[in-house]
């Protein structure tokens, strides 16, 4: 009987692919926040599955992305770009249903890469003509060599095991790199800030969600519950009112919903405050984006 292998494994791919969706179904929690605009993920969040055939743990990634108007967005690239320090497996998604020149730079940035490459064409229940799929892969797989492709779907939980296949074939044969309880390496205070930051997103419109970041001001364990304090940063006042709303409608809506998540995930009852500040155009203050934890080595 050959021994169990365990491995890191990095999900690249542009803005929206659904890499987060696939982590997520992954593991089976919702860990990386998801939503339907293009980059929502700021921070690489490892995922770890456990499985007969050993642990794989994946690590999520911003979008790469052509977007150089802010520091924030070369920051995000960056912190895709640098994920191959302990990595032993790349996996680039796309989505099935169009290629587009952001894949194009993610295909140029794998093949960089001295690591056994899979691709992962996502999203396939959305096509209605699958034949598409053929001269999607030839276009990439010409470019460049990889190891195998695959054909899923994250959201439908589809393909993920033909997936799995293929990445333990890659990985070296180790014990457990994690205790097999444990689904990520992320603290409770970071997966807490990110579930309000996925609500921000989901509720506010046009580019403000862009210009919001979110800390953890206070985190305690009661006897009955967790309660916690989150600052949310917005980059103007206009963007301060807009979050807060009229009557305070969005912060309240906001709030309720995160609360929700945060309980669901944790398993625990929950209290949220939330608070609001304006930093004047964070998203170009390296000293701000430190002081956030968006760094290349995180
Ligand atoms: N129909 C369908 N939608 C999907 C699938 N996977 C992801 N999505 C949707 O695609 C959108 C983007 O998903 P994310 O997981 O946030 O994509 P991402 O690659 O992490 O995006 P960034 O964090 O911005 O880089 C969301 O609206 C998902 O619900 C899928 O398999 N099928
Ligand atoms: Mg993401």
């Amino acid at each position: 009987m050959s021994e169990a292998r365990c491995g890191t494994v990095a999900l690249l791919g542009r803005p929206n692919a659904g890499k987060s969706t696939l982590l997520n179904a992954l593991v089976g929690e919702h860990l990386a926040i998801v939503t339907h605009k293009p980059q929502t993920t700021r921070h690489r969040i490892t995922g770890i599955v456990n499985r007969p055939a050993g642990q794989a743990v994946f690590v999520d990634t911003p979008g790469i992305h052509r977007r150089r108007d802010h520091a924030l967005n070369r920051r995000l690239n960056r912190i895709a770009a640098d994920t191959r320090e302990g990595v032993d497996v790349v996996v680039m998604l796309v989505d099935a249903c169009r290629i587009t020149d952001e894949d194009r730079l993610v295909l140029e940035m794998v093949a960089r890469l001295d690591l056994p490459r899979i691709l992962a064409f996502n999203k396939i229940d959305k096509l209605s003509d699958r034949s598409v799929l053929l001269e999607r892969t030839s276009e990439l797989t010409s470019a460049v060599e990889f190891d195998a492709v695959v054909y899923l779907s994250a959201s439908k939980a589809q393909g993920l095991d033909d997936l799995l296949d293929e990445v333990f074939r890659h990985l070296p044969e180790q014990p457990p790199l994690f205790d097999p309880d444990l689904f990520t390496d992320r603290s409770e205070r970071f997966l807490a800030s990110e579930l309000v930051r996925e609500q921000l997103m989901l509720q506010l419109h046009q580019e403000i969600p862009y210009g919001v970041a979110v800390q953890i001001e206070r985190f305690e364990r009661t006897d009955s519950r967790i309660e916690i304090d989150a600052l949310i940063l917005v980059a103007s006042d206009r963007h301060k009112g807009m979050v807060i709303g009229r009557g305070g409608q969005v912060l309240k809506r906001v709030g309720k919903s995160a609360r929700i998540a945060i309980g669901e995930l944790l398993g625990e009852r929950v209290h949220l405050e939330l608070h609001v500040k304006t930093r004047a155009d964070w998203m170009d203050d390296e000293g701000a984006l430190d002081e956030l934890g968006y760094r290349r080595d995180a």
